[in-house]
């Protein structure tokens, strides 16, 4: 490869703005590595994570996005972000919360008829078919304000909010089971079931319960179906995380406690504060459940119903021998079935140790009624050493549990120690242990909650970036790190400040399992994935008043919106529908009307409403808010909100620009002068094996769709200028040059694309 000499390279990166500085010059390695202070060890790290243009990650994670109350989506091992998705916060650029039926979304979650607009979001579960993760849905909870959201990953796109028809809170979520028949998530606060009754503090023990939900999911609607979900009543232990069993547990679920102690704080009564009373005791339990069989028992009538909503009371349970509890030390977090679901790993918080109890030996403690005493509310207990396989001290603090490809291997974090150690939990041996930034909460392994981990990277979620970034404020970003788990050691990969949120917990895909779609059927509601009511086709766009409603059927492509005027009178209730008709791959077009705080994304077959009152007098422009071609900003139109009664004073149309006939002559040399280009890019496109390439083809079909448009312009322009009416001859001469421009610049990048993807001469 030919070199630029330094001195000219320095020249055009001083004139760039870069100033001299010396990286920009160096030319080896060897100088990038000095000037930059980098080591081997830095480079190789680099090595691992880069993923240079053109290529793409290997997984895609999903991550919580705390309090922002939506998910982040980045890709592994570069760490891109690719996408923020709004679930139970409004996201303008999505257009949720902004339109019509994303409204009615975020409506789902409405509480007591009050909108929540914001969302703690936590544990995110990828939709799962025999175990695996199949890449069709995703699930979220809140735990604030006890919900759980669908996302369907053909979009990524929020479908549904469903709230907890009798938590207060919730933790323990989402957790699907092996073919996602079930979205599990566990209340954490206790609080009474009754929705709006109140008990005093002093009646904890006997009025505020814990439980767990079982939302049935209805894989071929995408939807969670509330009537036919249903909750087990627990005791107010705090019940935590969950994991639902899998293999040889499948059929069972696991929540841990951290306040078995049911105890109540409250500095202002003289009592020790809930961190002292919640942790006093050495042991909480974990809630080991049947809940298939619960189900059964919901099915046969046997649960109660409280706002509606099935709930089987922990006496039937106990009597029917579903639910069961086994001590588990000390206040623990995480709870994790292995693989195979053999093993059930718990961390205990405030002990060194993780738990590994075996579902073998709890199932037979249960057969033989081997229990060593119940809990107050009469729950049989199982003995600690009856249900234990191993425990192993593996530092301060461990929270979470994640899984290796290789047998046996997994990772769980070390709050305290901020350490992911590396362990054998069937042999019960400590590996290996890396130090990671300050204080790790979650961990995450590739697919590392299905049956199949795909090992080869951990992600570590730091809690705190103290001293890590850029300073930007009091408030840090979060740092999520990557760890290459491929080899015997593990190397810390890559540093990523995660700018939104307080993340908690993340789930990652391999890429090649995720199918999303490029287009929908032109005319649909994307958040019902129905026919929309106000679906237009090209030629149909009009404008229907009725009364004082006015509804608007629209269309766009590129490059206006139809209609360019809308006229309305003040008061009047305005619905304006647009179908995005393009189908090319990323041709999305953003709508918005000055200051009447509505906002849509509508990506190609897109049918979406914008609703508002004109309760202002006066002018307001439209327009497309994403740049989609050349003539992006030409993308607009007038809403014009006359006064009532108004009556037009002066009758003259629109002022002409008296184009002559020379002008029209000039334009159909433009065109014919582009329509050569054109001619040209076709040639070599048809040249070559365009055909193999798909993302070719699509951009041949949009271009002849474009060009195809002419026709009947063409026919405009010289009907006109046969009238010798050069106004409109030319003006429409200069539309069939727009689509031109358009279809030449949609064979441009197909030729590119051929010419950087190797395509190969045909005869
Ligand atoms: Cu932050 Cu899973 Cu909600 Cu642990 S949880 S760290
Ligand atoms: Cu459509 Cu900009």
């Amino acid at each position: 490869m030919k070199r630029l000499n330094k001195t000219a390279i320095s020249l055009v990166v001083s004139c760039m703005g870069f100033g001299a500085s010396a990286v920009w010059s160096a030319d080896t390695l060897q100088d990038v590595l000095k000037e930059r202070g980098l080591s081997q060890q830095d480079l190789l790290a680099a090595a691992k994570t880069y993923v240079p243009t053109g290529k793409r990650d290997e997984f895609v994670a999903f991550s919580s996005g705390g309090q922002s109350g939506q998910v982040i989506v980045y890709a592994i091992p570069s760490m891109r972000i690719l996408k923020y998705i709004g679930v139970f916060t409004p996201e303008p650029w999505q257009g949720y919360g902004f339109d019509e039926s994303s409204k009615k979304v975020l409506a789902g979650g409405k509480i007591d008829g009050k909108d929540i607009t914001w969302g703690d979001t936590h544990h995110p579960a990828i939709s799962e078919t025999n175990g695996e993760y199949d890449g069709q849905f995703l699930f979220i909870n809140d735990k604030a304000n006890p919900r759980l959201a669908v996302i369907d990953l053909r979009d990524f796109e929020t479908k549904q909010i469903v709230v907890n028809p009798v938590f207060k809170s919730e933790h323990g979520g989402a957790f699907v089971t092996s073919n996602t028949e079930y979205v599990m998530e566990a209340a954490q606060y206790a609080a009474p079931l009754e929705n709006k009754k109140f008990y005093p503090l002093e009646e904890f023990n006997e009025k505020y319960r814990g439980g767990v939900t079982y939302w049935k999911f209805d894989r071929k609607e995408g939807r969670l179906d509330p009537s036919k979900s249903f909750s087990l009543e627990l005791p107010p232990y705090s019940q935590d995380l969950s994991d639902l069993g899998k293999g040889a547990s499948e059929g069972w679920s696991f929540t841990n406690s951290f306040c078995s102690e049911r105890y109540v704080g409250g500095i202002e009564k003289g009592r020790p504060p809930y961190e002292a009373g919640c942790s006093a005791k050495d042991t909480d339990y974990l809630h080991v459940i049947n809940w298939k069989k619960a189900a059964e028992l919901v099915a046969a009538g046997k649960a109660k119903k409280i706002n509606g909503h099935d709930v089987l009371m922990m006496e039937t349970a106990i009597k029917e021998g579903v639910l069961f509890l086994i001590p588990e030390p000390k206040s623990p977090h995480g709870v994790d079935v292995t693989p195979d679901g053999k093993n059930i790993i718990v961390a205990g918080k405030l002990d060194t140790h993780v738990s590994v109890y075996s579902f073998e030996k709890i199932q037979a403690a249960i057969k033989a009624g081997k229990f060593e005493s119940k809990d107050p509310y009469g729950i049989p207990v199982i003995a600690m050493k009856d249900a234990v396989a191993t425990q192993v001290s593996l530092g301060l603090g461990p929270l979470h549990t994640q899984y290796d490809s290789k047998p046996c291997i997994a990772y769980t974090s070390l709050y305290v120690d901020s350490q992911v150690a590396k362990w054998n939990y069937c042999e019960g041996k400590v590996l290996d242990k890396l130090s990671v930034h300050y204080n790790i909460g979650h961990l995450m392994t590739m697919e590392g909650d299905s049956t199949k981990p795909a090992g080869k990277y951990l992600v570590a979620m730091n809690k705190l970036a103290i001293d890590r970034f850029v300073p930007v404020g009091p408030l840090h970003p979060q740092n999520h790190q990557l760890i290459d788990i491929s080899g015997d050691k593990m190397q810390l990969l890559y540093d990523m400040p995660l700018p939104l949120g307080e993340p908690h917990y993340v789930v990652a895909i391999d890429a090649k399992k995720l199918k999303p779609a490029v287009r929908y059927k032109v005319g649909t509601d994307s958040r019902t994935d129905k026919p929309h009511t106000g679906a237009t086709k090209a030629g149909e766009e009009r404008i229907v008043k009725k009364g004082n409603k006015v509804e608007v059927f629209g269309t766009l492509i590129r490059s206006h919106i139809t209609p360019e005027t809308i006229e309305v009178e003040v008061g009047d209730e305005v619905t304006i529908n647009l179908t995005n008709l393009e189908r090319a791959q990323d041709e999305t077009h953003g709508f918005t009307v000055s200051t009447y705080n509505v906002h849509a994304s509508i990506e190609p077959g897109k049918t979406v409403a914008v609703k508002f009152k004109a309760d202002k007098e006066g002018v307001y422009p439209y327009y497309c808010t994403e740049f989609c071609s050349a003539l992006h900003l030409e993308m607009q139109g007038y809403l014009l909100v006359k006064p009532k009664g108004w009556k037009p004073t002066k009758t003259a149309g629109l002022a002409a620009q008296n184009y002559t006939e020379a002008d029209y002559k000039a334009t159909l040399k433009k065109v014919a002068d582009t329509q050569a280009i054109i001619d040209s890019v076709v040639a070599y496109i048809t040249s070559v094996n365009y055909k193999d390439f798909p993302e070719v083809v699509a951009m041949v079909e949009d271009a002849f769709d474009q060009l195809g448009k002419t026709k009947d312009i063409k026919a405009k322009h010289e009907a006109a200028s046969a009238k010798k009416d050069w106004e409109n001859a030319n003006l429409w001469a200069e539309q069939v040059w727009q689509y031109q421009v358009k279809t030449a610049d949609l064979g441009l990048r197909a030729k590119t694309f051929l010419e950087q993807n190797g395509a190969k001469k045909v005869k």
